[in-house]
């Protein structure tokens, strides 16, 4: 019997692909670029799967140019790439990759809160350039992080997990705003607060997005937000571009409205907004939050467990609408 036909959609670990071509004739992308949208659905011809990452669209266009196709299998966490209701209208199975990767980006958003506060990459130029000459009382004097108000928009595992970070090691006061309040058993263990949305713009020292993107999500924040919150505040954005309004924020770091911000997310990255590309109170970095290898290929081959459990057993791991087993 043959076996059936799934498409990597981008070059990954070569152990992973070694394993599903245990199972299935794999297509894969060996080129470290994407393909076009026209490309992706010519080769999706026949394929029952595909394992895509955060870069592919997955649509009720592209499903109704691609009929044989019954899961698209996520690399990521986030799932924003997914139209999950025209793919569940099609009957087609998306999963993601959480958990796995939890730990290893919180770390990445508590460095770039560090970073950001403490002015690593500015100061980093500064003596790069042959511009340090002498020793000043204030030079690239930053925020404190220890003891001061850590704000987190959006808790779910990851932002819990900096939640926990900043409570137990840095001795943070913890707020969070998210759609639903947690147990208070976790909430206990975060040391975290509730309030709303306003009360976390104002209070923050430090504030953290770790949110979805979504319709409601878009540009959450914005010049009104940036406008509540404290001129030494500092913002970090682990979680997507689209959720900040960057033309916004880059004006608001120009004029000193807010103090710093990290960025490892974008909108329309990886194109990044040029006026953030001159403003030096901002950490860049280009989507690295959940980069170790060892979290890397424990994603990876989640996302391969899915292909796998799916299309030999209709038992996926980690199923974004299950509905569709039924
Ligand atoms: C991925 C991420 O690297 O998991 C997510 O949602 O944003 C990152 O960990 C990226 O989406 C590539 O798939």
């Amino acid at each position: 019997m043959s076996k059936p036909a799934i498409l990597v959609a981008r070059a990954i670990f070569p152990q992973v692909i070694e394993k599903l071509q245990q199972h299935f004739e794999v297509e894969h992308n060996q080129a470290d670029a994407s393909w076009s949208r026209e490309e992706l659905i010519a080769r999706l011809q026949g394929k029952v799967g595909v394992f895509t990452t955060g870069s592919e669209r997955i649509d009720a266009a592209l499903l109704a140019a691609c009929p044989q196709l019954k899961i698209c299998a996520n690399m990521a966490v986030g799932f924003n790439n997914f139209d999950l209701a025209a793919m569940t209208a099609a009957g087609v199975l998306g999963t993601n990759a959480p958990d796995v990767l939890t730990e290893t980006t919180a770390d990445f958003g508590f460095a770039l809160l560090m970073a950001t506060a403490r002015r690593m990459t500015e100061s980093e130029h500064f003596l790069r350039a042959g511009q340090w000459t002498k020793w000043s009382y204030d030079l690239f004097a930053g925020a404190e992080v220890h003891g001061s108000t850590l704000a987190i928009l959006g808790m779910g595992r990851i932002g819990q997990g900096i939640a926990r970070r900043g409570a137990h090691g840095f001795g943070m006061k913890v707020l969070y705003h998210n759609r639903s309040r947690l147990a208070p058993q976790l909430e206990a263990e975060c040391k975290a607060r509730y309030v709303g949305k306003d009360e976390l713009l104002r209070e923050a020292d430090h504030l953290v997005l770790v949110l979805p993107y979504t319709a409601e999500s878009h540009h959450a924040i914005g010049a009104a937000e940036i406008a509540q919150m404290k001129p030494t505040a500092t913002l970090v954005n682990i979680a997507r571009g689209g959720i900040v309004d960057d033309a916004a924020l880059a004006q608001a770091l120009r004029e000193r409205r807010i103090a710093a911000a990290g960025l490892d997310v974008f909108e329309g990255e990886p194109k990044v907004h040029p006026d953030l590309l001159t403003v030096p109170n901002v950490v860049l970095t280009p989507h690295i939050a959940s980069a170790t290898i060892p979290t890397r290929m424990a994603m990876a081959n989640l996302a391969a467990d899915n292909l796998l459990g799916f299309l030999l057993q209709r038992k996926p791991l980690t199923p974004l609408n299950p509905e569709v087993l039924a």
